[in-house]
C-alpha cells in the first residue's frame, strides 16, 4: 500500500502564480504579505522577478475565476492562489461575487487537475478582515501552506501515475497507477478497457 501525502521540503522547482483582487486590497495586500512569508520561510523565492512566483492583479473576486483558470491551463504552475476579500455590506453584491468566486476556483481546478487554493476571505465587516489578514493571525500564511502542501501531493500522485505498468483511463488519457492506498480514490479513476 502507499500512502501519498504532501511535504513542505521538496520546493526548488515549484512554481505558483498569486492571482491577487484590487479590491479591499488594504486585507488582500496584507493576504500577500502572509503569503510570500511562509513561501520564504519553505525556501520558494517569492521575488517577483525570480522564477518561482508570478503576481496577476486583477480588479475584484468576481474576475478571480477566469484569470485562475487561464493560469492552471497554461502548465507553468505547480498550484495557483487566489486572494481576495468579500466583506458584506448593505448591497446584495456580497452574495452573488462570494458564490461566483467559490464556485468558480472550485471549477478552475477541477477542469484542470491543478490546485487552485481558495485564498478569499468572507466576512461580515472589515473588522474581521481585518483579524484574519494580521491582526489576529494572517490567513494568507495558511494559504501558501495549503498551496506548498497541494504542489508537492499532485507532483507525487501524477508521477506515481506515470511510472506505474497498470493501466488506468483518466479523463480520456491513459495514465497509469500503482500500488492503490487508502489515501487514493482509487474509484474515481475507470479502468481501461
Ligand atoms: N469584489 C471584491 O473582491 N470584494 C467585494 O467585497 C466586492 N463587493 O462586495 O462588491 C467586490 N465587487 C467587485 C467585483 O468583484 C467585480 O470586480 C466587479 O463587479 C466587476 O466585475
Amino acid at each position: 500500500m502507499t500512502v501519498f501525502e504532501g511535504t513542505f521540503t521538496q520546493i526548488d522547482s515549484l512554481r505558483f502564480a498569486i492571482v491577487i483582487a484590487r479590491f479591499n486590497d488594504l486585507i488582500t495586500g496584507k493576504l500577500i504579505e502572509g503569503c510570500q512569508d511562509c513561501l520564504k520561510r519553505h525556501g520558494v523565492d517569492p521575488n517577483p522577478e525570480g522564477t518561482q512566483v508570478d503576481y496577476i492583479w486583477i480588479p475584484g473576486c468576481f474576475e478571480i475565476p477566469l484569470v485562475a483558470r487561464q493560469l492552471a491551463m497554461s502548465n507553468r504552475y505547480d498550484a495557483v492562489i487566489c486572494l481576495g476579500a468579500v466583506i458584506k455590506g448593505q448591497t446584495p453584491h456580497f452574495d452573488y461575487v462570494a458564490a461566483e468566486v467559490s464556485k468558480g476556483i472550485a471549477a478552475a481546478a477541477f477542469h484542470t487537475g491543478v490546485p487552485v487554493i481558495f485564498g478569499v476571505l468572507t466576512t461580515d465587516t472589515m473588522q474581521q478582515a481585518l483579524e484574519r489578514a494580521g491582526i489576529k493571525s494572517n490567513k494568507g500564511w495558511e494559504y501558501a501552506m495549503n498551496a506548498l502542501e497541494m504542489a508537492s501531493l499532485m507532483r507525487q500522485i501524477n508521477s506515481g501515475i506515470n511510472s506505474s505498468s497498470n493501466n488506468y483511463n483518466i479523463t480520456g488519457t491513459t495514465q497509469s497507477l500503482p500500488i492503490t492506498s487508502n489515501s487514493f480514490v482509487e474509484s474515481d479513476l475507470s479502468p481501461e478497457v
